[in-house]
């Protein structure tokens, strides 16, 4: 049997194989970009096919959106236990790790050519990440041997078999009795597995029988403690590296395929005259590579449709776990909604319209029933921030979308990748929580979101506002010459009623409005003016009234803590 030090090294042994394997093979399986090569991937997804539908369902119910989470941790944690397994093999037996090992390759090998999407090259990451395992659990096998004391480095191998040659235990007997003390040791009583045997025998504190290593066994045990180390450490970086380089290949590409159903419920339709077309005012669809982006992420969330899931939950009458293919076999409904974002200071940049494809919100709130008293959506994203929505304006009809694409493509990452909410009407803080995965139904008293948590207003509905685009800030404009004075309003679910201009100390003069296809969208606005004033600098100011008759106000406000206030007002120069 082997000693306790002899398993400990044998463990570490087999652990440190296994980190080089995986951590090769993940890397290897970045660069090839193999979607089902990752040896972990290929086993869980192995794993869930073959899964009864209990056992899915309970995953699902236990874990939530973790379950895939869950399932990965567990591989982790039985290979561990098998690569110890072939650790203390190999620390015995070279030939037997190595046929552990094989196992151990071929279950990878088998799991990653056994998706419907695999082809050949997926084997390729698990082969040679088992070829850099054989190679260490070769090399760093032996100076474990000598560090345990079970053989010096350079020693001949056991004969296979490994019994020791007859007359072996004689020998051991003739040393525990002194009878041949003259004799010289058997150098395979250094190696051999029962080489211990002996010392176990002899009498406690006999030195004189005591068998002497043939070499000190400290050099290379701590060469082997220092070689298991640094390749643990590289094996490592090596599974993290690729596994976020290949999440990042795979959601990039994911998001470009993706192809989504067909709206149920449309837009309506763009109607004549929605965009002005002025050179200098926002296009009345921002485009998705200008659409601004205001988010707590440092590096983006990689969230694949194929891994996630929506749990509603807390306040409900049955908790729901959607899956991606749920979300959107449920009838999806498209409508432009304009997003903005409370820190958008009186004229600033984060406000843009999109058309956006989403499941109903509602629909799914209803389905899963909420219990009297809830007022909040605690929603989480697969980065941890959290935004709550009041349940209110989930409910009231208005398109609360859990939206699946944007101006009719997949959402980009950046903007929330696979699913998002979009609800009108609410700054984003407060209903636009992208790689959404998590609404708990409570209610503000009992948790309070992210941004609500620093000074945020927990309740934050959009304020009636303009914005002056042309002439920009600090232009010059000819005297006596027609400008355009153009812009954009928005009251999201209110509707722009009317747009009024003022230049210098002027009266308010009406704007036109462009066309809009609903009350959720921004509003475009001109004002022409024949700048009949003599020159000098004039300071140009707007304001808009929404359908309810609310004038926006002329109180300047910093975005702090529920929305900016205050007329946006451009000086300009008349030349
Ligand atoms: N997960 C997550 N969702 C989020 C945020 C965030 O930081 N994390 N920011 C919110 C804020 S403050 C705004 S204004 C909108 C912005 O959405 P966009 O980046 O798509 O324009 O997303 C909201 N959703
Ligand atoms: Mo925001």
């Amino acid at each position: 049997m082997l000693t306790g030090r002899a398993a400990g090294l044998g463990v570490l042994l087999g652990v440190v194989t296994a980190l080089v394997a995986l951590g090769v093979a993940q890397i290897a399986a970045a660069i090839i970009a193999s979607q089902d090569g990752a040896p972990v991937t290929a086993v869980g997804e192995l794993s869930i096919d073959h899964a009864p539908p209990a056992v899915k369902n309970f995953a699902i119910r236990e874990f939530g959106s973790a379950d895939k989470t869950a399932l990965v941790w567990g591989i982790r944690g039985v290979l561990i236990i098998f690569a110890a397994v072939i650790g203390v093999l190999a620390i015995r037996r070279l030939w037997q790790g190595m046929t552990g090992l094989a196992v151990f390759i071929a279950i990878g090998i088998y799991a990653a050519e056994s998706q419907p999407t695999s082809t050949a090259k997926d084997a390729f990451p698990t082969a040679v990440g088992g070829l850099a395992a054989a190679l260490f659990l070769w090399k760093a096998g032996a100076l474990a041997r000598a560090g345990a004391g079970l053989r010096a480095p350079g020693a001949p191998a056991p004969a296979p078999g490994g019994r020791p040659p007859a007359g072996a235990a004689e020998a051991g007997s003739a040393a525990d009795s002194g009878a041949d003390s003259g004799a010289p040791r058997e150098p395979w009583r250094q190696w051999q597995p029962g080489g211990d045997r002996p010392a176990a025998r002899e009498p406690a504190g006999s030195a004189r029988a005591r068998p002497r290593p043939a070499v000190d066994t400290d050099p290379s045990r701590r060469r082997f403690l220092y070689v298991s180390a640094g390749a643990a450490g590289a094996g490592l970086v090596a599974y993290g590296g690729g596994t976020l380089l290949g999440e990042n290949r795979d959601v990039t590409a994911a998001q470009q395929t993706l192809r989504l159903p067909r709206a149920v419920s449309p837009a309506p339709p763009l109607p004549s005259g929605y965009d002005l077309k002025i050179p200098g005012l926002s296009p009345f669809i921002t485009p998705n590579s200008s659409f601004y982006r205001v988010d707590t992420a440092i590096a983006l969330p990689e969230v694949l449709p194929s891994s996630w899931h929506l749990r509603i939950h807390g306040m409900v009458d049955r908790e729901l776990v959607l899956t991606f293919d749920e979300l959107i076999r449920r009838p999806l409904i498209e409508d432009y909604i304009t997003l903005c974002c409370v820190s958008n200071p009186v004229a600033g940049p984060y406000i843009g319209n999109a058309k956006w494809l989403g499941a109903s919100l509602r629909s799914v709130l209803r389905q899963a029933g909420i219990k009297a008293g809830a007022d909040q959506l605690l929603c989480t994203s697969a980065d941890g921030f959290t935004s709550g929505t009041p349940v209110q304006t989930a409910m009231d009809g208005r398109d609360a979308l859990l939206a699946v694409a944007m101006n009719g493509t997949a959402l980009p990452v950046a903007h929330g990748f696979p699913v998002r909410l979009v609800i009108p009407g609410l700054y984003g803080y407060v209903s636009a929580c992208k790689w959404i995965t998590d609404i708990e139904v409570t209610t503000y008293a009992a948790s309070v979101s992210f941004w609500a948590q620093r000074g945020w207003s927990a309740q934050a509905p959009v304020k009636t506002e303009s914005r002056i685009d042309v002439p920009a800030l600090g232009a010059t404009v000819k005297s006596g010459h027609r400008t355009a004075i153009a812009g954009v309003a928005w009251a999201q679910h209110k509707g722009i009623e009317a747009v009024e201009v003022r230049i210098g100390k002027g009266p308010w003069q009406q704007a036109q409005l462009a066309a809009v296809p609903d009350l959720d969208t921004w509003r475009q606005w001109v004002y022409y003016w024949d700048a009949d004033v003599p020159p000098g600098n004039y300071l140009i100011q707007a304001r808009a009234t929404d359908k309810t008759g609310y004038t926006q106000t002329s109180v300047q406000q910093p975005p702090e803590p529920n929305g900016a206030s205050g007329y946006p007002s451009n000086l300009i120069t008349v030349s």
